[in-house]
């Protein structure tokens, strides 16, 4: 693999796109990051999913469809990148992303912390992200404070994948009722059935922009019908999470951590 280019490319937002993120939750921007840096963002990407990097320990696998199918995955994911390629926390990408967020969030920027996740949507046969809000997988006893950086590294289009929000969505008082996609708690994706989707934008962009949503903005992608993947890197950023009173109501995490601790106790040699 080359060497990570290590030419600065700073970005800033204007007040207009501040206030638009502010406004609506969510925000698309041109550039986050030089062509360079994105070509590099490809080669560590495709060494990740192509050797499945994680999997043991679960750091790689199918968000839409059941743990450990050994089927056709229609939304392979990586947790953690960085825990592997520490050096993606020094990109150009990823300093930007950080001190945009602080920014976007109105926090100082020691405060804001953040990792990421990859999913990629195969040519062809990548399934949709469902309409979801990032909050329902976060911990049901904390009030969180948080935001994700969507960084394509193709070219994000209607067809191949491009992130749709629902604007003012994120003004929700909690996180709405969800549920695993097919019904099914060990398929890790989330869906709500909670939107009005002719409310949707859509923000196709190039490899090498971003998009910003808030944590409880709820956001679709298409299935991928192309005939070129689409490779996008997440970044999370939120400040230190506060503990609710009494954790929130959660049943979909209860049930996927009932599911998966039935499948473990299947999977013990029973003496
Ligand atoms: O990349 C995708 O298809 C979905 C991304 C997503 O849901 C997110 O960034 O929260």
């Amino acid at each position: 693999m080359r060497p990570r280019p290590d030419a600065e490319f700073d970005v800033t937002l204007t007040d207009e796109q501040l206030a638009h993120y502010r406004e609506q939750g969510y925000l698309s921007i041109d550039r986050i990051t030089s062509d360079e840096e994105v070509e590099w963002l490809r080669e560590v990407y495709d060494h990740l999913f192509s050797n499945r990097v994680g999997e043991e320990e679960g750091a790689y696998f199918d968000l839409g469809g059941r743990r450990a199918h050994g089927g056709k995955e229609v939304l392979p994911q990586v947790l953690g990148p960085e825990r592997v390629f520490p050096e993606l926390r020094e990109t150009s990408h990823f300093r930007n992303a950080r001190r945009l967020s602080a920014a976007l969030m109105e926090l100082p920027l020691d405060d804001v912390n953040g990792g990421g996740h990859m999913i990629l949507k195969p040519a062809g046969y990548g399934g949709a992200t469902p309409w979801h809000q990032d909050e329902a997988y976060w911990s049901p006893a904390m009030l969180h404070a948080g935001l994700s950086v969507w960084l394509p590294l193709d070219p994000a289009t209607l067809d191949s994948g491009c992130l749709h929000f629902i604007p003012k969505s994120h003004l929700s008082e909690d996180v709405l009722e969800h549920r695993h996609i097919d019904d099914d708690p060990l398929v890790h994706g989330l869906v709500t059935d909670h939107v009005d989707a002719s409310q949707a934008v859509a923000c196709p962009i190039d490899a090498g922009g971003a998009t910003f949503h808030h944590c409880r903005t709820l956001h679709y992608a298409a299935p991928n019908t192309t005939n070129r993947e689409r490779r996008a890197y997440i970044t999370v950023f939120s400040a230190q999470p506060t503990k609710r009173e009494a954790p929130a109501a959660r049943p979909w995490i209860d049930a996927e951590a009932e599911a998966l601790a039935k499948l473990e106790s299947l999977a013990r040699p029973q003496s």
